[in-house]
């Protein structure tokens, strides 16, 4: 394959990788393993690609051009994404010490793309009208044939041998603690940490807009037996089934529920915005196994939000706000 195609196909499977990794991340529903299978496709179909671009780089760096150290960072930086990647999913390597593989793997990958931008800039790669050549799409289509294939090989190993990794949920994530919360990983997206809250003076602040309409106390929301079981399933690759109780979110606005969202935000200020529509089916809870929650699972009050990913749970809640404001209107991942 020319070169000059096998860069352009590295760029496009580099961008679809991130999308479909995104994708993975953001959808909690069913739907999300067609994202997820597209990314493992995707990710192990720049592996198919590697020999020819092999050739592309040892030429490269014959010419020792200023910057190729930059290259080689990249080289090293997808690599281990796609390692880190294919251990998670095999589950070859799961967890490691304080994070988990599928952390690394897309810290990596969220490293890498500094790098790919420059990359690609100073090495302009201008697409051709032949590009779109009935022999060009065929190349194309062997790319992604390839790279199905090896999706299946991998896939088949770990079935055929019973790895770990065939016991993963559709989102990719690991069973950790279900029905045992004491069991359950403590994680904070970011850099949150764990706060000590006195249920005696905490209170759940309802507002609409700025104006506080009601302020629970534990012990009124303690008095609520809602309940449901859900699924957490943390992005950092794990999840537990438990069921939750507490109250429905709809049960603690105010009647005259108005706005177009629900912004939730904790003790520490970790924000999350929910369609206004999802207050009947959030919960707020207090229990978990039926035992009061622990420090670390957000005790006094968390979010339940089923079919959402972990980050959505927002845990020592401290304020639910109606607001005017669209839900969509915030980072579709939490910035800190
Ligand atoms: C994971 C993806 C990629 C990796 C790991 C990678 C790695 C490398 C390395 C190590 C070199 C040789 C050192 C250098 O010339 O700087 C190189 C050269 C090059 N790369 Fe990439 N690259 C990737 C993606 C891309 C993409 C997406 C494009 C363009 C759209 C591209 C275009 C080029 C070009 C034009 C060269 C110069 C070849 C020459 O001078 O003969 N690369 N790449
Ligand atoms: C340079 C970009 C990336 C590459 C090359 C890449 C590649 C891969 C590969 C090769 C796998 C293993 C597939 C398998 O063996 O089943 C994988 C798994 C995974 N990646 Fe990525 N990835 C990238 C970025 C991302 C990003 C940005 C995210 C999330 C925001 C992400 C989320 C995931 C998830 C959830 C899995 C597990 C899927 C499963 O268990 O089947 N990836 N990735
Ligand atoms: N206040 C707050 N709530 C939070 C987070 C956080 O960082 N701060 N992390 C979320 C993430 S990413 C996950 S996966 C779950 C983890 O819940 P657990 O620690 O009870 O397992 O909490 C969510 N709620
Ligand atoms: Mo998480």
């Amino acid at each position: 394959m020319a070169g000059r195609r096998t860069n352009l196909a590295l760029l496009v499977l580099l961008a679809a990788a991130i999308l479909t990794g995104a994708l993975a991340y953001a959808i909690g529903s069913g739907w999300g393993r067609v994202a997820v299978i597209a990314h493992g496709v995707v990710g192990l179909g720049l592996l198919v690609l590697a020999p020819w671009k092999s050739a592309i780089a040892r030429r490269g760096l014959r010419r020792r051009r200023p910057g190729s150290w930059a290259s080689v960072a990249l080289t090293v930086l997808a690599g281990l994404a796609v390692l880190f990647g294919i251990l998670h999913g095999t589950g070859l390597v799961v967890d490691l010490g304080p994070v988990t593989a599928m952390q690394v793997h897309v810290g990596a990958a969220l490293l890498s793309l500094p790098f790919a931008v420059g990359h690609v800039v100073a090495r302009r790669v201008r697409p051709r009208r032949t590009d779109l050549s009935r022999r060009a799409l065929l190349r194309a289509g062997a790319v992604v044939g390839g790279a199905g294939l090896a999706y299946a090989g991998v896939e088949g190993v770990v079935r055929v041998t019973g790895l770990p990794g065939s016991d993963r949920r559709f989102t990719g994530s690991y069973e950790r603690g279900s029905g045992r919360p004491e069991e359950m990983p403590v994680t904070q997206w970011l850099n949150d940490a764990v706060p000590e809250v006195d249920a005696a003076s905490w209170r759940l602040e309802v507002a609409s807009g700025s104006e506080v309409v009601r302020r629970w106390s534990y012990e009124e929301l303690a008095g609520f037996d809602d309940r449901v079981r859900a699924t957490l399933d943390c992005t950092g690759g794990w999840y537990a089934d438990q069921v939750w109780e507490g109250a429905w979110l709809s049960r603690l606005l105010p009647p005259t529920g108005q706005g177009r969202s629900i912004r939730v935000v904790s003790v520490t200020g970790y924000p999350r915005r929910f369609p206004i529509g999802d207050a009947s089916r959030l919960l707020v809870a207090t229990r978990v196994g039926g035992r009061p929650l622990d420090a670390g699972h957000g005790f006094p009050a968390r979010v339940v939000a089923p079919g959402r990913r972990g980050f959505w749970w927002v845990k020592w809640i401290a304020r639910v706000e109606a607001s005017p404001v669209p839900w969509w209107l915030q980072w579709p991942f939490p910035v800190t």
